[in-house]
């Protein structure tokens, strides 16, 4: 197979239906210490309308075949054609039944894709293209199977043997083996196929279904790890409650199992009743994990739960339809994280995110559209795009549609559609039905690449008391796409009365006015919207609850956003307000044009929200966090790291003197008292109060410094001693040695602990933090073979410490090239991911640009790149 073949795209324009569907599939896996052998014997037939001579693909990749038979006969070398990528039968009739025995090295299987091991035991991941790596077999998310699976394992080393479905049968092998066998009465693609084999505490539990049925409710995980799974279970019970309550689903098998292991590509994965995650979404304890942990776990176990429906029943019908099941599901997710929690404080968190991972990649070479058209390596399709914008695409429609309709629409495609491999068009015309709606144009949120900026201009005629909004629409041109068409864009809007009161709004062409909020439809490139009735030239609310991912312009002056800031009854367009107003006073300050007046605006402004009587400490730790320096770097051209850093460490400076004794105060009178619970009082109270302790960090007065190192030393949970841990690491003093030195003592045995370690060196703003990088990646502890232990090193380093990353030397550039080579090696798909920060040099000046492309162009001429890497750094180049 030449270079040029292998990487070959894959284009949706290309799609053809499967010409075999596979209607059983029997596995059989033996497991031993030094290999794995896989008997499957499938049932398969020729799928309607298929030509009689079209051959038989099957993708397999990474294996041995040891035998093949068809319909019992022996298959000779000269009855097949074997490749890399997989084996294709010439002649096969219509309906046949096939057999393939095939032989795999788990143990050397650090790709952590098909079968591996992880702490001694072996698990699975198959999504994208992992069962290719197990036996042949077509490998594609429309051809949906039923499964058996039968485990055979030594039964000291392996007491546990677990694969999707039911257990219906298990026994002795002899020679101290045993098995068992798996039957999953649900047709599912193989990307959802799952085995575990290992040593692992289960923590069982129940829940009784609104129809009265008990589900099994399992958590597998490593001895050690026995008293961490609570969390995860009341996550699992209240996301079961949630979808029931919400969209009427029920869970459909008699036992729901999650594993929890150490090494894992990403979060977790919804195989049907077996899921596999990555022990930093399962395991929680106060001592261990954070707030900000325990609420990612109840989100990703809500996530994986969720795509039981989106996702398992009703799957994709290639991987470009993934924002179909993944959009949906994390709209599912945050949905149920809004319920569980504050709504606007879940919002602002989702907008913060998307601002600073989706925008980005929308803005670089790798942007492509939430339905992507082509790819090398499909596993580089799960980003931010395909997931987080995704979600705001499908919020939208529920924006559009309303609550009640969207839910009404969501249940019948999830009925329409049970048991098939379907389109995002599939999707959005059972919406469109649903509603009574032409959702046409929408279609463009998915097709169409970049984020668009919507410009508005008001006027007011006081004679009239009328009031204008003019809204227009633009989208930048893509490396893919030069030009774009409008969008389909919900606009949510509320007037401001000069009082500070939300007005109810009157619409041209209606007779009263109703609500504080409307959302107008921004269909064509410019259009005009007028208000009557008022009195008053308002001051306008716009986007509110970021009701689209665009990027909105209007002008506002300083007083205006500080007048938003105190007043505005939307809770998401006030904290954006504030946030906008620190923006435009950092921005300045890079420039160089800050005035005095600057910083006492923004210190008025914060003062008011934290001596406000009303003040909800949850929401109020969020408008008092300055800007994410990614988000500050998409507002200058060329972005300068290094002078954000600075302008926005000096800002945090001034506020933090300005307010000292407000944050002293604060800090007291917010930190819970007593021991630790995980109630909202208690979390908002430690997030406020780690909030007001993050500026005392940056008074410079010795009181402050001192009251950092106790809180270090006298926490009784994680959030509050990774927080001033955080804060020590940023500093060079004798403190800031013992604490780093103290934590790595104690959790030095404890690896998802050990990461925040070296996360929060990673990240520091220390200033020879590159110099510290690079005696983390020399230290015993750092693996390459362990991707959470990659991400806290080399991906907080990279994407999460921007002002060190582009440090104008270049070392952080060289560094992180030479770990992706070396990581390329050994798990393409994590290597992938870490180079995406190099994807990004057109944002940045002439020199960090030459060196970036350097790098890239080092990555590029290594020997034997994985296609993961391939990709990523062509596309880079191109
Ligand atoms: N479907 C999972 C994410 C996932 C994707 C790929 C994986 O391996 C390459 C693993 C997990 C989810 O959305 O949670
Ligand atoms: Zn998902």
């Amino acid at each position: 197979m030449t270079d040029q073949k292998q990487r070959k795209a894959v284009k949706l324009s290309d799609y053809e239906p499967p010409a075999f569907e596979v209607e059983t599939v029997d596995l059989h896996f033996q497991l031993t210490e030094d290999c794995a052998r896989v008997r499957t014997r499938m049932h398969l037939h020729r799928a309607d309308g298929v030509d009689l001579h079209e051959p038989l693909h099957l993708h397999g990749e990474a294996l041995e075949l040891e035998a093949l038979y068809l319909d019992g006969q022996p298959l000779a070398m000269d009855d097949f054609l074997l490749t890399r990528q997989g084996l294709s039968i010439e002649r096969v009739p219509d309906r046949f039944e096939l057999e393939v025995h095939t032989l795999l090295r788990p143990q050397d299987n650090t790709s952590l894709s098909g079968l591996y091991r992880s702490g001694g035991n072996f698990c699975t991941q198959c999504e994208a293209e992992g069962f290719r790596r197990i036996t042949y077999f077509p490998d594609r998310p429309d051809v949906l199977s039923r499964f058996t699976t039968t485990i055979e394992a030594d039964r000291q080393r392996y007491p546990v043997l677990l694969s999707n479905g039911d257990l219906v049968d298990s026994g002795d092998a002899g020679e101290g083996r045993h098995w068992v066998k798996w039957v999953d009465p649900w047709p599912k693609p193989s990307y959802l196929f799952a085995l575990v084999a290992g040593d692992l505490h289960c923590h069982q539990d129940t829940y009784r279904t609104r129809s009265g049925r008990d589900v099994q409710l399992e958590f597998y995980v490593e001895h050690e790890n026995a008293n961490r799974t609570g969390h995860a279970m009341e996550s699992l019970k209240k996301a079961m409650r949630w979808d029931e309550d919400t969209y009427g689903l029920e869970y459909d098998l008699d036992t729901y199992m999650v594993v929890a292991v150490g090494d894992f590509n990403m979060g977790a994965m919804e195989n049907k009743g077996l899921n596999i995650f990555n022990t930093q979404y399962v395991l929680a304890s106060p001592e261990t994990a954070t707030d900000a942990d325990f609420e990612a776990v109840e989100a990703v176990i809500g996530h994986e739960y969720f795509h039981n429906y989106t996702g398992n029943r009703v799957t994709c019908r290639d991987w470009f339809q993934l924002s179909l099941k993944e959009g949906l599901t994390v709209f599912r997710e945050q949905q149920f994280s809004e319920d569980m929690g504050s709504p606007a404080v879940q919002r602002i968190q989702q907008v913060r995110l998307l601002r600073s991972a989706q925008f980005p990649e929308d803005a670089s070479p790798m942007a492509h559209p939430v339905r992507p058209e082509s790819y090398v390596e499909i596993n580089n399709f799960y980003t931010a795009t395909v997931y987080i914008k995704g979600a705001e695409v499908i919020r939208m429609y529920h924006t559009l549609l309303g609550d009640a309709v969207f839910r009404q629409g969501v249940k019948r495609y999830l009925e329409r559609f049970d048991g098939q491999a379907v389109t995002i068009e599939d999707f959005r015309q059972t919406l469109a039905e649903t509603g009574g709606r032409d959702l046409g144009q929408f279609g463009r949120w998915y097709s169409q690449t970049g984020t668009p900026r919507v410009r508005v201009r008001d006027e007011f005629d006081p004679a009239r008391g009328r009031y204008t909004l003019h809204i227009s629409q633009s989208c930048p041109p893509t490396p893919d796409q030069a030009e774009k068409k409008p969008f389909h864009i919900p606009v949510a809007v509320g007037l401001l009365g000069r009082d500070g009161q939300a007005l109810s709004l009157r619409l041209s062409g209606e007779s009263v006015a109703e609500g504080t909020t409307r959302v107008l439809e921004l269909t064509g490139s410019e259009q005009q919207f007028t208000f009557e009735g008022l009195a008053e030239r308002p001051v306008p609310s716009l986007l509110r609850g970021f009701s689209a991912p665009v990027i909105l312009e209007y002008d506002y002056d300083d007083d205006d956003l500080a007048f938003l800031l105190a007043h505005d009854n939307d809770p998401f367009a006030r904290w954006e307000a504030g946030q906008q107003l620190a923006l435009r006073v950092i921005l300045r300050r890079v420039q160089g044009q800050a005035s005095p007046n600057d910083s006492r605006q923004v210190i008025q402004a914060f003062q008011q929200v934290l001596e406000a009587p009303d003040l909800d400490p949850s929401l109020a730790a969020e408008a008092l966090a300055l800007p994410q320096e990614a988000y500050l770097a998409q507002h200058m051209d060329p972005a300068d790291p290094v002078a954000i850093r600075a302008a926005r460490e000096a800002l945090r400076t001034e506020l933090a003197q300005a307010l000292a004794s407000q944050w002293r105060d604060t800090y007291r009178r917010y930190r819970p008292e007593g021991p630790w619970r995980l109630d909202a009082d208690h979390i908002a109270g430690r997030r406020l109060a780690n909030l007001a302790l993050g500026y005392l960090g940056a008074t410079g007065a010795a009181e402050d410094n001192g009251l950092v190192q106790q809180q270090y030393h006298r926490a009784d949970n994680m959030t509050d001693s990774l927080a001033a841990l955080a804060l020590l690491a940023d500093r060079e003093d004798e403190a800031a040695v013992t604490a780093l030195d103290d934590f790595y003592q104690r959790w030095r045995q404890t690896p998802l602990v050990l990461d925040k370690w070296f996360r929060v060196q990673a990240m520091s703003r220390h200033p020879r933090v590159v110099e510290r990088v690079q005696a983390l990646v020399q230290h015993p502890d750092f693996d390459l073979r362990n991707p959470n232990r990659v991400r806290a090193v080399i991906g907080a380093f990279a994407q999460g410490n921007p002002a060190a990353f582009h440090d104008d030397s270049g070392t952080g550039y060289r560094l992180l090239a030479a770990h992706v080579i070396r990581l390329d090696a050994i798990n393409p798909q994590v290597a992938a991911r870490m180079a995406l920060p190099l994807s990004k040099w057109q944002r940045y000046d002439a020199s960090r640009q030459k060196m970036m492309k350097n790098e890239l162009q080092r990555i590029a001429d290594a020997p034997s790149l994985s296609n993961d890497v391939y990709e990523v750094v062509s596309r880079s180049l191109e």
